[in-house]
């Protein structure tokens, strides 16, 4: 930020919006929403005083912004943030049907959990196109778009159609599958082209840049630079690239280094020393794309494959339920529950219990206190855009102690070349590598902690942020000359 391309008007277009209005009884509490994206964009916006576009999903959100429209953060407003409101036919055809029970697993692969159905698209498009309207109102003269993920996959196209002198940039947070899986989409051309409306496309990896543009050639036969990442449509090129996205690992340090977490923190350990146990975490959604029932099948491999390790390790499972609307995500929740107590059953002992399964979301302050307390953490998903987790974890291990254990097939493995490997699919392989890892000695895992740390520090959430921008700053400066 603060850089020549910092833009002088920026919309931001999300389906999640970045503060949230909800009621319990009489009482309204606005909370501001977690995570990357709006911790990078929502101080930028507050510098420029742009404007957030998203849809108004919390139950106080249409009371306290009766016309849509509210200046935030609450305390000093700087921006605007539209509320694009949505009926319950909206939610459930748009978010919880085509974009979750379609685009989502069919990105992640699952063909046998995707479903399409034309009405479904018909009213994610409706809404994609009442999100591109509210932006069309207010977005000033020559400004800039920044639009996100699959929920607005046709939104690119549907704001250029009204508003061309707008530059626009749209990133997909999700993978980007191989043509013969994505062509399964009923609608693959409309999404293609939708997401070729923008100027600038960002994915997490080449890969997923190498999947689209095949996407490209062979859904749409549009010219293709694999060189430049460049498509031609009509007139326009349109800068397709990776942008692998990541997290602020300087607020994370100073976080876990605060009193109140750094105590709570050395608590944590002295607690689990005392005990003489290794303390592995696990943080997801419980989403079936994070490969949750995997890890527990390979952390009951691993208590019967190496016994010595029985009161030695616990693992703590933080799962928050999520999409609990979907019949699928209830009935996964409810096994890892199950298949929890069922491993819980077959090795505790006296006290010790192999796994700790708590079910809610914690305040960031303390789950990167418990990131810096523990030995080791798993990620395992089967597929993933990035994810966040991973690189959370390693900026708060300011000790250097402990050791990630990360999915070979998350989007965060091409670039945390440092982590200890696993196919999520192979319990015994997965079983073998935290067997490795623990037995890895501490100097070994110190240097490899260090080398993810630097990697980080060289490539946080800002850099992500500043290349989109900056690139689409570019755009717009061009846009204006004309
Ligand atoms: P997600 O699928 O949500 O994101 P991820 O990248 O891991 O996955 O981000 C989850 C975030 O939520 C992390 O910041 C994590 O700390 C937090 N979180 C999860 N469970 C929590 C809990 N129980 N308590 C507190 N916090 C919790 C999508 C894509 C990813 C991509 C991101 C960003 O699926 O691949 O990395 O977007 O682009």
């Amino acid at each position: 930020m603060g850089s020549q391309n910092t833009p002088r008007s920026l919309v931001v277009v999300t389906n999640r919006e970045p503060y949230i209005d909800e009621k319990t009884g009489q009482t309204v509490r606005r909370l501001q929403t977690a995570g990357g994206v709006v911790s990078a964009l929502d101080p930028l916006l507050q510098k420029i005083h742009g404007a957030w576009v998203a849809w108004g999903s919390g139950s106080a959100d249409r009371q306290t912004a009766p016309h849509g429209m509210m200046m935030v953060p609450p305390h000093a407003p700087q921006y605007e943030l539209h509320r694009v409101f949505l009926s319950p036919e909206e939610v459930n055809g748009y978010y919880n049907r085509y974009a979750n029970q379609g685009l989502w697993p069919l990105s992640h692969m699952l063909i046998e959990r995707t479903q399409f159905s034309r009405e479904a698209f018909h009213i994610y498009r409706a809404v994609n196109l009442k999100f591109a309207r509210r932006v069309a109102q207010i977005a000033p003269e020559h400004g800039a778009v920044f639009s996100h993920d699959y929920h607005l996959a046709l939104f690119a196209r549907l704001i250029r159609e009204m508003r061309p002198d707008l530059a626009s940039a749209h990133f997909w947070h999700i993978p980007w599958p191989p043509f013969a899986i994505f062509r399964l989409c009923p609608q693959h051309q409309e999404i293609v082209r939708g997401l070729l409306g923008a100027d600038i496309l960002g994915f997490q990896t080449p890969q997923d840049v190498d999947n689209f543009l095949t996407a490209v050639e062979r859904g749409l036969k549009y010219p293709v630079s694999r060189e430049d990442g460049v498509v031609v449509v009509g007139q326009r090129q349109v800068q397709v690239r990776a942008y692998p996205i990541s997290v602020d690992i300087t607020a994370i340090e100073h976080m876990v280094a605060t009193p109140r977490i750094a105590r709570w923190s050395r608590a944590i350990r002295h607690r689990a020393q005392k005990e003489n146990v290794m303390l592995g975490i696990s943080v997801d959604r419980a989403d079936y794309t994070k490969g949750i029932l995997q890890r527990l099948a390979a952390l009951d491999k691993f208590f019967e494959r190496y016994p010595q390790y029985r009161e030695r390790v616990s693992f703590l499972q933080v799962v928050v339920p999520t999409r609990t609307e979907v019949r699928e995500y209830r009935t996964l929740y409810q096994k890892v529950t199950e298949d929890s107590e069922r491993i819980n059953l077959k090795y505790s002992r006296n006290a010790w219990r192999p796994i700790i399964h708590v079910r809610r979301s914690l305040d960031r302050p303390r789950l990167m206190g418990l990131f810096r307390a523990a030995d080791f953490a798993m990620v395992s998903s089967l597929f993933d855009g990035m994810n966040l987790v991973a690189k959370e974890f390693i900026s708060a291990q300011v000790d250097n102690h402990g050791v990630l254990l990360l999915s070979e097939t998350a989007g965060a493995a091409n670039e945390l070349e440092e982590a200890f490997n696993f196919n999520p699919l192979d319990a015994g392989n997965f079983a073998e590598q935290l067997h490795q890892a623990l037995t890895t000695p501490l100097a070994e895992r110190s240097r490899r902690i260090r080398v993810m740390r630097e990697q980080i520090h060289r490539h946080t959430i800002y850099d992500w942020m500043n290349h989109i921008v900056s690139a689409l700053e570019a755009v717009a400066k061009d846009y204006a000359s004309r």
